[in-house]
């Protein structure tokens, strides 16, 4: 770390003035942008984090097997690559402790306000800064501030009826209780999306009973984990060239799978049939195999990556319930054909509730207009990453950014390439203000509802992309080489940008390092 970089520490600087950037959220999308930040010599970075350590998802995600399903040589960062994961697919331990890692190895730490949870942010228009108040009466001011709070950050608890008065135990897959020891018990899961199908053979393993509580079934397709050698980690560690050739591999390799999953296509069936011989292969029921298979078509809803999942629900302490729930009693679940599941405990696979029409916390930009207020209808953005009325603010995995074919961080890394580069301009042009264009915005809008239109994700399924009427505010209608190409470059002709002096502020412009 250089001298320039040491200085500007959250311990360290005035907090009576403006930050150069506020981060919301330590986890993946958080500490990369500071990262990049950071090279780029933007170094005096405040990250408010509401947990109490790093992590976001895979802090919170500890569920019994939670891991992921994108190979980890391309679920990390390609400014920070890992020769030492200890399997194709890691688990979500391993991923943290990589983030960790990030933390250590780009000296963030003393950048990180933990227990800070943000309740509000407010655009200040004279000053050209953005004033963040939190939970614990603080505020923190910055220049420009940039909202990685995560979509996946609030565990969804459906309101079941009859949720309250059932006297078992209940968890939420992304708040898992380690105290809970499942052995012996009767469990009942109710979920089949990706993380119930990693939770369900775990809980199998150990439980007496384990009923599946399923409502849709998904595509499933195996997951082809495998420890790798020592040898292939010191060959990785020798050559990093060869390293990054193999996440080149898996990231092609991704990016052909968009050509069925993306959009519904001859790939599309291929995909199906694959998926539909493997479940003949795997489940030996004819009944059992109809009630798993699914009615739309493969990519609307989340492909399932598991080797597990089909060979639990045919072991002896495992059934799959699929008459839909009626009500919760105080002593387990009662089902619409009138069965009451007896269950020592409940686990709620049931996702995450996704901001589609509203911001994490209230945000008031110009003129005191409210986020909340402009997304009602569907959030939008103008290339996931900026939206008019909102000047200096950037959002990670904002609207239409999701992928539903490769690594997220992939598309995370051209977020935080467009956010790196417009922040670096507000800072060394010491702009007042850069706003994006509200008819750009809208144009970009526009091209993206002509394309999701033909997507698998708008084909008839009900999924978290999509709002109540169907909006998708979630993906993005493409592969990721593209996302990349139109969201990493800044054309300021997209912007409107106001100057100021640098006296109005009383603060030099922060160069970091880089003068
Ligand atoms: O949540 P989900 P998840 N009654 O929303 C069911 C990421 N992720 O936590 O399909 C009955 O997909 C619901 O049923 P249905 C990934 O992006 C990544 O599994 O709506 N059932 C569904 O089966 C993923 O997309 C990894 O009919 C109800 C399940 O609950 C995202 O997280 C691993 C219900 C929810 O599935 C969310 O996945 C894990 C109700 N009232 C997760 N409400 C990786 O490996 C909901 N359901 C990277």
């Amino acid at each position: 770390m250089t001298q320039s970089d040491d200085r500007d520490t959250a311990a360290e600087r005035d907090p009576t003035r403006p930050a150069a950037v506020l981060i919301v959220g330590a986890g993946f999308a958080g500490l990369g942008t500071a990262i990049r930040l950071r090279q780029a010599g933007i170094t005096d970075i405040v990250i408010l984090e509401r947990g109490r350590e790093v992590g976001g998802t895979w802090r919170d995600n500890t569920y019994p097997g939670a891991a992921c399903d994108v190979p980890s040589l391309l679920y990390s960062f390609s400014f920070a690559q890992n020769s030492d994961w200890s399997h194709t697919y890691s688990g979500s331990a391993e991923i943290l402790d990589y983030i960790h890692g990030l933390v250590d190895r780009f000296q963030l730490g003393s950048q990180i306000q933990f227990d800070t949870e943000v309740s509000s942010l407010v655009w200040n228009a004279e000053e050209g800064t953005w004033t963040a108040h939190t939970r614990c009466g603080h505020t923190v001011t910055a220049r420009a501030a940039v909202m990685a709070a995560g979509p996946l950050s609030n565990a969804s608890l459906p309101d079941m009826p009859g949720r309250d008065t059932y006297t078992g135990t209940t968890i939420h897959s992304a708040r898992w209780d380690h105290t809970f020891d499942p052995t012996g018990q009767r469990i009942g899961v109710i979920g089949t999306g990706a993380s119930g199908v990693q939770i369900i053979p775990q809980l199998v393993d150990q439980a007496a009973q384990v009923k599946v509580f399923q409502r849709t079934p998904g595509w499933v397709i195996p997951r082809l984990d495998r420890q790798r050698s020592e040898a292939s980690k010191t060959l990785f560690r020798a050559a990093p060239s060869l390293q990054n050739l193999a996440r080149q591999a898996w990231f092609w390799a991704h990016e052909v799978f968009a050509l069925g999953v993306v959009w519904t296509s001859l790939a599309t069936t291929v995909l199906e049939r694959l998926a539909g011989a493997y479940r003949r292969r795997q489940v030996h029921d004819s009944w059992l195999r109809r009630q798993l298979t699914p009615d739309y078509r493969a990519g609307c809803k989340r492909i399932l990556v598991s080797s597990d999942y089909y060979p639990a629900l045919q072991r002896d302490n495992c059934k799959l319930i699929t008459w839909p729930i009626a009500t919760l009693s105080p002593r387990g679940i009662r089902t619409a054909d009138g069965i009451e599941h007896e269950l020592d405990a409940i686990v709620f696979a049931t996702g995450f509730d996704v901001c589609k029409t509203s911001a994490p916390f209230p945000v008031h930009g110009v003129d005191g207009a409210s986020l909340d207020d402009a997304w009602a209808e569907g959030a939008h953005a103008y290339r996931s990453v900026t939206t008019a009325g909102f000047p200096n603010l950037f959002l990670t995995f904002g609207p239409n950014s999701g992928p539903g074919h490769n690594s997220a961080l992939v598309y995370m890394e051209s977020q935080i390439a467009h956010i790196t580069e417009a922040i670096r301009v507000i800072v060394e042009d010491d702009l007042r203000a850069l706003e994006v264009r509200r008819d750009r915005e809208q144009d970009h809008n526009r091209w993206l509802a002509r394309r999701l239109a033909r997507t698998t994700w708008n084909s008839g399924c009900h999924s978290w992309y999509l709002t109540a009427d169907g909006r998708n505010t979630t993906m993005y209608p493409g592969f990721a080489t593209q996302f990349a190409k139109h969201t990493a470059p800044v054309d300021l002709a997209d912007y409107q940008i106001q100057q100021r002096s640098v006296s109005s502020l009383g603060v030099q412009p922060d160069l970091g390092g880089r003068l």
